[in-house]
């Protein structure tokens, strides 16, 4: 097992991670997870979580941390006692109200949550989406040999952002502008977030965020095919209501996006900084699922969603009250050497099975299948059409509080 020097991580960051105290007999951290020198760089402070113990009071935000992976997996497991219902953001809906409608599926419990999630399930199920995988191919290949004519580009906007604004749009069925796909996902998750700069610039984007969606989501500005369509379909049958198709319809629109562009855009650049791996990938493209799977625990799109206590409760040797706010680290999870050999290796032949990067129980990715098969179509594409992959410059972050990947990866392809 790696460890690291505890003097390496007090001179990472501003300040030091842990404040020397503790609350409630867990490690207090004076730290802002939600700043840019930890979104830059959130190794040194993932790692500090691992090693600290199973919890860690946040005193900046007043909330807990949960990193290692058992505790996340038992925390995601137990939904009555880490309800989302009171939101999966850092504002608990029992005190503050709402600023998007609250979701009948994301922020939501059993038995709310369960009509309209088996209605999710059944119409992106893996059965469901097969017919998309010719079509999605096709696509990809277009937009690849489109990017190899260019030689030189942004692996973010010209293909990572580019292949599911393409294929989502369609599958879904949205007749209006894609131009705020990407800038509405990025407002509801920055949303989840604490009461910062960023979030501050996300609320004033919000009214005309807020009026494109709800034209969007509209039946009639819908086409007749596609997921939006089968939502409504199952609304007519009486298995879920109208307005909570309307529901589904705008999770597709949050979730279904900037989260496929962070994976897609992190599996280019973990192929190109893996030589080794990028080679196994190209000797054999039917890895390009387990590239994606391996992509989602390497460098997780979604870092973090909180949970909130419905009822006291002890982990470990921390009591926890009735009301708590406790921060989810997906992306640490993913990398606790209790449950991952060498974690900051990207390894696509790895036993990925069981990583938290699509979460875990009851609320777990329910739009994973249709991710899974954009990340396997476009990156067995490139391993069939391209030789190398080469970054050529540093690449940017795309600063959001929850969320986590680059704005650009410039790179140079060449034709296989
Ligand atoms: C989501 C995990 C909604 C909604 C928004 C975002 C998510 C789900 C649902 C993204 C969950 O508006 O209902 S990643």
């Amino acid at each position: 097992m790696e460890t690291v020097a505890t003097a390496a991580y007090e001179t990472a960051y501003s300040k030091p991670i842990f404040a020397g105290r503790t609350f409630r007999g867990a490690p207090v951290s004076e730290l802002d997870p939600f700043t840019t020198e930890i979104f830059d760089d959130p190794r040194v402070f993932h790692d500090a979580l691992l090693n600290a113990g199973p919890l860690v009071w946040l005193e900046r935000h007043g909330c807990w941390a949960a990193a290692r992976y058992e505790i996340v997996r038992s925390i995601l497991s137990d939904w009555k006692t880490f309800c989302s219902s009171r939101g999966v953001g850092l504002d608990d809906f029992g005190k503050v109200k709402p600023i998007r409608k609250q979701s009948e599926i994301l922020e939501a419990d059993p038995p709310d949550h369960t009509p309209l999630r088996q209605v999710i399930n059944r119409v992106i199920s893996p059965v469901a989406i097969k017919r998309l995988t010719a079509r999605w191919t096709e696509i990809a290949e277009e937009l690849v040999e489109c990017c190899l004519q260019k030689g030189s580009f942004d692996a973010v906007t010209n293909l990572a952002e580019e292949f599911p604004l393409t294929v989502m749009p369609e599958a879904i069925g949205l007749k209006l502008s894609r131009d705020y796909l990407l800038p509405y996902g990025s407002f509801v998750f920055t949303i989840f977030g604490p009461d910062n700069e960023l979030r501050r610039q996300a609320f004033s984007q919000a009214p005309a965020l807020l009026k494109w969606l709800d034209q969007q989501v509209r039946r009639e500005n819908l086409t007749s095919t596609g997921f939006g369509a089968e939502f409504y379909a199952a609304a007519d049958r009486g298995e879920i209501t109208e307005y909570q198709a309307l529901v589904a319809v705008r999770a597709l629109l949050g979730a279904g996006l900037d989260t496929t562009v962070n994976t897609i855009s992190a599996a280019i650049e973990a192929l190109a900084s893996f030589p080794d791996q990028w080679a196994k990938l190209r000797a054999q493209p039917s890895l390009a699922r387990a590239t994606f799977e391996e992509t989602l625990r390497f460098d997780s799109p979604l870092q973090i969603f909180f949970r909130t206590t419905s009822r006291s409760v002890t982990i470990g040797e921390v009591e926890l009250q009735e009301g708590e706010k406790v921060a989810i680290f997906f992306g640490a999870a993913n990398h606790d050497p209790r449950r991952w050999t060498d974690p900051y290796k990207f390894d696509i032949e790895r036993k990925t099975a069981g990583h938290v990067g699509f979460g875990h129980g009851i609320h777990t990715c329910a739009g994973q299948f249709v991710a899974r098969l954009e990340g396997e179509v476009l990156l067995e594409v490139l391993a069939r059409l391209v030789s190398s992959i080469q970054v050529t410059d540093p690449k940017t972050i795309r600063y959001n509080n929850v969320l986590h990947g680059a704005a650009s990866l410039p790179v140079t392809m060449e034709r296989a």
